[in-house]
């Protein structure tokens, strides 16, 4: 049998932690034959719903289990850890400005960038589903200055999944059709979600939708898919988030298939002209547990456009949490 990988999340009490723990325990992530320890992390005051996720996963009786601990202590949560998914974050509450979220969730950011540093294994691998999460991926990279950058990402993945899923709908197709999809830039609602190398069914998805449709209807409700699912469900979107850090971790462990690429929030390296650091939406192929940024696509003028705007607010938000990098 393989050796257990250690697996943290944090937030595993809230909206998406409470459906991502129990797929990563189901083997959906890692693989049918890849044991796993969980470490479920919380804060203080959260410890008590916890307790009824780790009575749940033990009702469960997961076969590749090995270990559940509940703490809110980082240095047990962090201590040896192959695999962090940072979902925990301070919610923008009433009256809040974006600009507070993000000092707010810096802080957390930061202490948490530094813990992995101090505890974590030298193999970590971390992904942020918290927002801001590419800038909050960024403060943590910075944080934990004995890793390399590029193994901390942030989540584009849902929206990746919810241009595919509205692609796949239009062309009256399944999504298992639809290749090589991009979403750039930040999650936020100036991402940009660009089909000029898509494919569906092997035929470019522009032949199939018109470019009005996918500038009028299909860019802008993805940019707002968050906010609909919100007003119609009276809570955000769970189940379709945890499914997509489900997907960005597997192909980030298991690669990418050969004829196709998924959107990531990576460190850029300056590919496309976007600012070194920055930690930015581009489409990577996986394999061997390490990721490439794809290189050398042609983008169009409106498309420089539109990723140069995305960039923008990444190089704002980096203004504001200029003294924790
Ligand atoms: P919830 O408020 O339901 O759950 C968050 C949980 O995190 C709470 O139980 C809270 O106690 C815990 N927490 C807060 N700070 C913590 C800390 N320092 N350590 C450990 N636990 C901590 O939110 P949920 O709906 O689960 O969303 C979680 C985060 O994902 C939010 O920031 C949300 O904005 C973000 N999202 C990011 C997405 C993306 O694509 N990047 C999409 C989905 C989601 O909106």
């Amino acid at each position: 049998m393989k050796k257990p990988i250690k697996v943290t999340i944090t937030g595993a009490a809230g909206n998406i932690g409470y459906a991502l723990a129990f797929r990563v325990a189901a083997g959906d992530v890692f693989g049918p034959d890849q044991p796993v320890i969980l470490r479920l992390m919380e804060l203080p005051m959260t410890m008590g719903p916890l307790g009824g996720v780790g009575m749940e996963m033990e009702d469960c009786a997961f076969p590749l289990v090995h270990d559940v601990v509940l703490t809110d202590d980082p240095k047990i949560g962090f201590r040896d850890t192959n695999y962090v998914l940072l979902v925990g974050a301070k919610p923008r509450t009433k009256g809040m400005e974006r600009k507070d979220l993000i000092t707010e969730n810096a802080r957390i950011f930061s202490t948490q960038g530094r813990a992995i540093n101090e505890h974590a294994a030298r193999d970590v691998r971390v992904m942020v589903v918290g927002n801001p999460a590419n800038t909050n991926a960024m403060i943590a990279a910075a944080n934990a200055p004995d890793l390399p950058k590029e193994r901390f990402t942030a989540m584009a993945r849902l929206d990746h999944n919810r241009a595919i899923g509205m692609l796949a709908k239009k062309t009256n197709r399944l999504a298992a059709d639809v290749r090589r999809m991009i979403v750039w830039g930040n999650h936020s609602p100036t991402m940009h979600p660009d089909l000029t190398h898509c494919t569906v069914g092997g035929t470019p998805a522009l032949d199939l939708v018109s470019l009005d449709w996918a500038i009028d209807h299909m860019i802008p409700t993805v940019q707002r898919r968050g906010a609909a699912v919100i007003e119609a469900r009276g809570a955000s979107s769970a189940a379709s988030a945890a499914g997509s850090v489900v997907d960005h971790v597997r192909d980030w462990f298991l690669g990418t298939p050969e004829d196709d690429w998924v959107s990531m929030s990576v460190h850029s390296d300056g590919s496309y002209g976007i600012t070194e650091g920055l930690v930015y939406s581009f489409p990577v192929t996986c394999k061997n547990g390490d990721y490439h940024i794809v290189q050398g696509l042609e983008v169009t003028d409106f498309g420089k456009t539109r990723m140069k705007v995305t960039e923008k607010e990444l190089l704002e938000e980096r203004e504001v949490v200029a003294d924790l990098l």
